[in-house]
């Protein structure tokens, strides 16, 4: 039930569509062309992406819920007590909700999220279900530095939680600069949570990117849908194909959408020509090891002090410390 009791105030930080149209035409002047996989995520996207999570070839969700909910009374012990959680790019809020449940009297709980929709219908839930839970959500590009708001009750410390592997959206120079702002935003005090898909075969890897029912077709070409919309381009979605790939040099999934005709696009009195065949890079989902996560974290001046593997490897959560 919605009211006003249980509704909590939304910090409303969402890109503007100048914002938008700016990294539009900035990739489609790249070469080669890229659009950013954060604008996956308006509300048709936050609920494919939703529907990708219970496809049988994305293991990733189903695994790291398992994880997490295996994990939680050791997760639980491990942070500290009375924690304001700050959680970046809260999706759904699944397993938001087994943290809360978990941990030691949480004090606050600061969603970030891009989706609004997805924003306002997760803490909805959260709320009615935590009612003792302070319920600070942020509608925001995380990737741009977000003033967390400050908790009624006096938190111990905060726990900022990064599930999901989403940072394996972001390539070595961007995550580091976003582990760095986690940082900031966790305190000298602080701690961060965070999963990570590891490296494994690559069969198994391309086909959670590549599911039978076509989901995640449907997701990625969403994005042309969405930009027409806010920021007035005219792709024709049916001039585009999905394609992920696992490039095991890079450990890493590359997703592109390919052009299957000579075609143009306009937007904002400009013209782009894209070739049959052509390809437009448009998300990156990186693979971990212990040794590339490692450099990674401490490019930003985290380490790990806990560790938590699936069975068989397959996905990982760490606790991270400046
Ligand atoms: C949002 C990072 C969890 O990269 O696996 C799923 C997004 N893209 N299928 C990922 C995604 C295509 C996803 N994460």
């Amino acid at each position: 039930m919605t009211n006003a009791a249980t509704m909590p105030p939304l910090t409303d930080l969402h890109p503007t569509p100048d914002d938008i149209l700016g990294d539009t035409l900035e990739g489609l002047s790249s070469t080669p062309k890229r659009l950013s996989s954060k604008y996956f995520y308006d509300a048709r996207g936050s609920h494919l992406f939703e529907q990708i999570t219970r496809q049988p070839e994305y293991y990733l969700t189903r695994v790291e819920l398992a994880l997490l909910e295996a994990s939680m009374p050791a997760i639980a012990a491990a942070v500290n007590d009375c924690p304001h959680v700050v959680e970046y790019g809260s999706g759904s809020g699944r397993k938001t909700r087994l943290l809360l449940a978990g941990l030691t009297d949480p004090v606050a709980y600061t969603p970030i999220e891009i989706s609004r929709s997805a924003l306002l219908a997760s803490v909805e839930r959260l709320a009615e279900a935590f009612p003792g839970i302070e319920m600070l959500p942020v509608c925001a590009d995380f990737t741009q530095p977000v003033p967390v708001p400050r908790p009624e009750r006096e938190a111990g410390h905060t726990l900022v939680f990064f599930p999901g592997s989403t940072l394996g959206n972001f390539t070595a120079d961007a995550a580091e600069s976003l582990l760095c702002s986690m940082r900031k935003t966790m305190g000298a005090r602080g701690q961060a949570l965070v999963g990570i898909d590891l490296v494994k075969d690559a069969a198994t890897i391309e086909a959670a990117y590549n599911d039978a029912a076509g989901v995640t077709a449907a997701f990625t070409l969403n994005l042309l849908t969405r930009l027409n919309r806010d920021v007035g381009t005219n792709f024709q979605p049916d001039g585009f194909r999905h394609q992920a790939r696992y490039v095991s040099e890079r450990e890493r999934i590359e997703t592109c959408l390919v052009s299957t005709r000579d075609q143009e696009v306009q937007v904002d009195g400009r013209r782009f020509h894209f070739q049959d065949g052509e390809a437009m890079q448009v998300e990156y989902s990186h693979k971990y090891t212990d040794a590339s996560f490692q450099a990674l974290i401490a490019r930003a001046g985290l380490k790990v002090v806990e560790r938590w593997n699936a069975p068989g490897d397959a996905f990982g959560l760490r606790l991270l410390q400046p």
